[in-house]
């Protein structure tokens, strides 16, 4: 009997798990019947633009959670597939920190070229993933006919993505606040700011690009307020970092140094939580944002029931190369090429990678330890051996470039590691590129 695989997603995680396959049968051996299950229209994940927010035309939660005029917040060296560089794709080096519609393109010309389409079930929801008898029975909805039937599986891979629900905390005075409040999951174009006094709460990524977005397209004034600490880099003139709101009076925003500020909008770039309302509780992952996932071995295989792989779950240094390497491992396992070890050494190798993560003194250590565990499983697998430690220098010099100047450091290129070939520099500087467009972009 030919053994199922059900892998819940088509983003970049759910995407490298069918090629993963696909390169194997490509080689000869022989791979189990995937079916892919993807609730949107078109595969691609977050990477897959949408003006939607809210719910979408079915009721069901919208994924995206990325917006108009989104750039690569990373050197697109640190992230090249090794199986497919941007030179194959594009007929030539671009330059580093392409667009979203342009990374859009990167991802779906290697699946593509793959010819995976036919394996994914569109407009399909998971609804509920249980375990039984050896076998996980898998519920699914499909949402132009609502139609729900259920099917078995030896295994399942779980690459729904982990930045789609937000984190919304609430502050006194939000239900009296006169301007908008939204959550970064449904931000989609700067332009609504323009001309608006703004105040951000977070400082993380998403709170430095929304920010920096919003000062690019005119927004009056950008107030970030932080819990922790400020994120430190040389801002424009109408940018302030303030410590955490404490209430909201009228159009007042109070901080809990005293200070106060009027604002027209505000907007939480809180982070997301880990939600999988689809899987049974002794399935259901729970974990914080970190390199380190709960109850994962390897990072992947759930250390209950190895029969089921969470990919892309970490927070994200590396992101397509890191998929690609838990994917050509899952694979690895799922076709009988890897064993895993007993639960105990499961728990124990999880454990252990939580306790390195958190000896780690500073973000270098955290890029060095991601770069380490996606090497760790390439090492296992046939994936093409690239160059981690440059993937690795990238990202220091990226570091570098952005405590220099936060508003120019995509002007700056880097060399590839795939091909070696140096990127060449973008024709316009960020801060003056406002059509995104992949046609402009490529035109260097
Ligand atoms: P996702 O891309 O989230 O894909 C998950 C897929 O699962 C989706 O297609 C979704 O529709 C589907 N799905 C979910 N639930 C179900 C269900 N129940 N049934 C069926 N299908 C389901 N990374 C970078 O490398 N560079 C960047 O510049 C960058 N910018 C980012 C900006 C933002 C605003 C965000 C939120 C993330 C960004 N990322 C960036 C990180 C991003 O997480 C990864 O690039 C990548 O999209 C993760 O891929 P994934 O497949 O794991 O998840
Ligand atoms: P992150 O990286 O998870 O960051 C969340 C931020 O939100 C972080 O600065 C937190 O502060 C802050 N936060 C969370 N809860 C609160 C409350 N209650 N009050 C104040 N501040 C809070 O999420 P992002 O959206 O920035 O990034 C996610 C991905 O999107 C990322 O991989 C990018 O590629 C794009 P803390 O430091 O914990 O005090």
């Amino acid at each position: 009997m030919t053994k199922r695989v059900a892998i819940i997603g088509a983003g970049p995680s759910g995407l490298a798990q069918m090629r993963a396959f696909q390169s194997a049968a490509a080689k000869g051996a022989e791979i189990p019947e995937i079916v892919c299950f993807e609730k949107q229209s078109n595969w691609g994940g977050l990477w897959n633009y949408t003006w939607r927010t809210g719910l979408d035309q079915y009721g069901e939660p919208v994924h995206g959670s990325m917006y108009r005029y989104l750039w690569s917040n990373g050197p697109k060296e640190g992230l090249e597939f090794a199986d497919y560089s941007f030179e194959e794709h594009f007929g030539k080096q671009i330059a580093s920190y392409p667009p979203r519609a342009v990374l859009f393109d990167y991802i779906e010309g290697r699946v593509k070229k793959a010819d995976i389409r036919d394996w994914i079930k569109f407009e399909t929801v998971v609804r509920n993933v249980e375990f039984e008898d050896g076998k996980f029975s898998v519920t699914v909805k499909d949402l132009p006919s609502g139609e729900r039937t259920t099917e078995e599986f030896d295994y399942v891979v779980c690459a729904s993505g982990h930045f789609s629900t937000p984190n919304v905390p609430e502050f006194e005075g939000f239900d009296s606040f006169k301007g908008r409040i939204l959550h970064a999951h449904d931000f989609r174009d700067a332009l609504e700011f323009k001309d608006q006094d703004i105040l951000i709460v977070g400082t993380s990524y998403s709170a430095e690009d929304i920010g920096s977005q919003c000062w690019k397209y005119g927004a009056k004034s950008i107030t970030v307020s932080h819990r922790t600490a400020p994120m430190g880099f040389k801002w424009p003139d109408n940018w302030q970092e303030v410590p955490l709101l404490t209430k909201v009076v009228g159009n007042t925003a109070h901080f809990k140094d005293g200070t106060t500020k009027d604002v027209d909008a505000i907007l939480l770039c809180t982070g997301y939580i880990h939600h999988f309302p689809f899987m049974a509780e002794d399935l259901n992952l729970r974990t914080a944002n970190r390199l380190a996932s709960a109850n994962l071995y390897k990072g992947v295989a759930w250390a209950d029931n190895p029969n089921l792989f969470y990919l892309g779950m970490q927070d994200q240094w590396f992101t397509f190369n890191m998929f690609d390497a838990q994917a050509w491992w899952s694979r690895d396992v799922m076709i009988g090429r890897i064993e895993t070890p007993s639960t105990a050494d499961m728990k124990a190798d999880v454990e252990e990678r939580i306790a390195r993560e958190d000896a780690l003194e500073d973000d270098y250590g955290c890029i060095w330890y991601q770069g380490d565990y996606t090497k760790e499983l390439i090492d296992e697998t046939d994936y093409p051996s690239f160059d981690v430690e440059g993937a690795c220098q990238a990202f220091k010099a990226w570091k570098g470039h952005k405590v220099a100047d936060i508003m120019t450091f995509r002007n700056n290129a880097y060399a590839s590691v795939i091909t070696g070939t140096m990127a060449p520099m973008h024709h316009t500087p960020w801060k003056d590129a406002l059509d995104d467009s992949m046609e402009v972009y490529l035109k260097n």
